[in-house]
């Protein structure tokens, strides 16, 4: 009789050691990155140390970089193309989808748009690097002058993001950001005409 319950208290504890984690929430290689996440990253979740270094993925910082597909038509600007690169700890890296956001700033209604980018917050967000890459043809313009803006949909206002970074060979303007919202790439020797009273520094 004695042997019989064991058998029984067998049973249930086998059964409960084989619930089935969903593969993209398990931590297959035990290296602190659920495989989903490993997707994301583009890390290997059978391999705990890709790099070979004796430092578990998850115990590392990546470096992943978003832009916008130029065929998207709903999500691409044609004047200007954002990437956001950003390098951090797995917990705070996610998948990040620009997003065209042109209901109030728009060539009609912002001189000197060159385009924007409204990037939707989708986790916990340290510091990145934005990139606008703007069209050789606006070199041409005369004093152009881009300069990247961060819009405060409630306000209203415009502040220029500090500490750009202007390559005119490579058509592009950078900036580390902070936070994840509306950007807008505007030619300042234009927006000072008329706006200046609402571009905070
Ligand atoms: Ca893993
Ligand atoms: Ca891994
Ligand atoms: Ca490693």
């Amino acid at each position: 009789m004695k042997l019989k319950v064991s058998a029984i208290t067998a049973v249930i504890c086998c059964a409960a050691l084989v619930v089935n984690i969903p593969f993209e929430i398990a931590d297959t290689d035990n290296d602190g990155i659920s495989n989903d996440k490993e997707h994301i990253i583009g890390t290997d979740p059978f391999n705990g140390d890709q790099n070979n270094n004796n430092i578990k993925d998850g115990e590392e910082e990546w470096t992943l970089s978003f832009t916008v597909d130029e065929d998207d038509v709903y999500n691409y600007d044609s004047r200007v193309i954002p990437t956001l690169t950003v390098t951090d700890k797995p917990d705070m890296l996610w998948t990040v989808e620009f997003q065209k956001y042109d209901l109030f700033l728009n060539e009609e209604t912002t001189p000197g748009f060159l385009g924007n980018c409204y990037i939707p917050h989708a986790g916990e967000f340290n510091k990145g690097r934005l990139s606008f890459k703007f069209k050789a043809d606006y070199l041409l313009k005369d004093g152009f002058d881009p300069v990247i803006y961060k819009y405060d949909r409630n306000s209203g206002k415009l502040t220029e993001v500090p500490q750009q970074t202007v390559d005119l060979q490579n058509c592009t303007v950078s900036a580390d950001i902070y936070e994840l919202t509306e950007y807008i790439l505007l030619d300042r020797t234009e927006v000072e005409k008329v706006w200046s009273d609402r571009i905070e520094r």
